[in-house]
């Protein structure tokens, strides 16, 4: 975000904006794959994130204008239409949601976005534009919604209009983010707490794959079904409202009920990662990062082995952390298949972490990972610039 969205609005459109705001991106300490079955989820919002600015308009046209892909121009929709394409699928999507919901935009609006998260790396570029969308809409239009509505809303989006069956996590860290905490969310309930990173003795640390594998969204759908075959076979025998509503006991008790050995393996992770989970937010608490490094590593074991949604380049680069004096711990985050790693490393040891990882990365797979140390943001806010 080099230029402030502000003037980018001003540039483009030959007019200040009534509002601008940021949304941040996110990382997931641990608990994934977990939020659509029901269970626990530990993610912090990020300093990285996407900046809007908009205004409202006498008629009823929506303009859309991204500083990430200036070669696709100003975007005009008519707001009986709200059918974009490409990026302007999430904004409109979410303009769409409100409508849904029943609230009334009468009066067009333009809006300019300005992001700086990595491109394709998992750092849920989708669910900030979501929450941001959401929050310039409130701000323009006046609506009534909390902070959490907006990652409800950012998910109604994502899930109806553009077609992907994401969980909750990645909206709601966007949009209830703390500045130096994790949330631990149960997604069953949308209960929360927030969890101090300890940030005087550990750097979190994003290391991007710089890979995204084309498997990423069939895989993710296939995985949520078969989960919910799991839950099928489970529920004949244990009523269960979810994978993630079993204590691990319980889990190995009826096993054996769920009929397909690979949808076994995924309600296994579900179980086991839910309980990891709220371990590892009991570990932050305790200041028990050891405890908390070796949690990650569980969880990166069970989603390459039994979820298998890891890939070469991220348990290398898994590998190489955990092998690294002075990391506490280190797992792929997010929907797998590519993207980023989460690292939780001694604070001193960070300038020889990236030229060790950098390094071996490059000779293995020829590739220039993108290594960076991320603070803790809060959630969406409205900005002055
Ligand atoms: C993606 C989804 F959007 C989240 O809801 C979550 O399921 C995650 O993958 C895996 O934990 O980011």
């Amino acid at each position: 975000m080099s230029a402030e969205v502000k003037d980018i609005f001003s540039q483009v459109f030959g007019r200040e904006p009534d509002v601008c705001a940021f949304a941040p991106g996110r990382v997931n300490l641990i608990g994934e794959h977990t939020d659509y079955n029901g269970g626990n989820v530990l993610p912090c919002a990020l300093n990285l994130g996407i900046k809007g600015a908009a205004r409202l308009r006498d008629d009823k046209t929506i303009r859309l204008y991204s500083a990430n892909f200036p070669d696709k121009g100003i975007a005009e929709i008519s707001l009986s239409s709200l059918l974009g394409g490409e990026w302007t699928d999430y904004p409109l999507s979410v303009i769409r949601t409100f409508a849904a919901m029943g609230y009334v935009i009468d009066r067009g609006a333009d809006l300019v976005f300005s992001g700086n998260l990595p491109d394709g790396s998992g750092l849920s570029s989708s669910a900030a534009l979501e929450v941001l969308t959401g929050l310039l809409l409130k701000e323009l239009y006046g609506f009534s919604v909390t902070a959490q509505e907006l990652a409800v809303f950012g998910q109604f989006a994502e899930n109806r209009f553009i077609g992907v069956n994401c969980g909750i996590m990645d909206q709601f860290a966007s949009a209830m983010g703390k500045s130096g905490s994790a949330i631990l969310l149960d997604s069953a309930t949308l209960d929360y707490s927030y969890a101090p990173f300890p940030e005087n003795d550990a750097a979190l640390v994003i290391v991007n794959s710089g890979v995204k594998h084309s498997l990423a969204s069939s895989a993710y759908n296939d995985r949520r079904r078969e989960c919910e075959t799991a839950l099928a076979d489970i529920n004949k025998v244990k009523k269960a409202s979810s994978l993630c509503a079993l204590s691990v006991d319980e889990f190995e008790r009826y096993k054996d009920s769920i009929q397909n050995p690979v949808c076994r393996k995924r309600a296994r992770h579900a179980v086991y990662e839910n309980h990891r989970t709220k371990q590892a937010a009991d570990a932050l608490r305790n200041g028990d990062l050891t405890e908390f490094g070796r949690l990650m590593r569980e969880s990166h074991l069970s989603l390459k082995d039994d979820y298998e949604v890891s890939c070469a380049e991220l348990d290398f680069l898994a590998e190489t952390a955990w092998s690294f004096d002075g990391v506490y711990g280190a797992r792929m985050t997010g929907g797998g298949f590519g993207g980023c790693t989460v690292n939780l490393i001694k604070k001193d040891r960070l300038s020889s972490f990236v030229g060790t990882v950098s390094e071996k990365y490059r000779k293995k797979f020829g590739i220039d990972a993108q290594i960076f140390a991320v603070e803790i943001s809060g959630g969406a806010r409205v900005i002055s610039d």
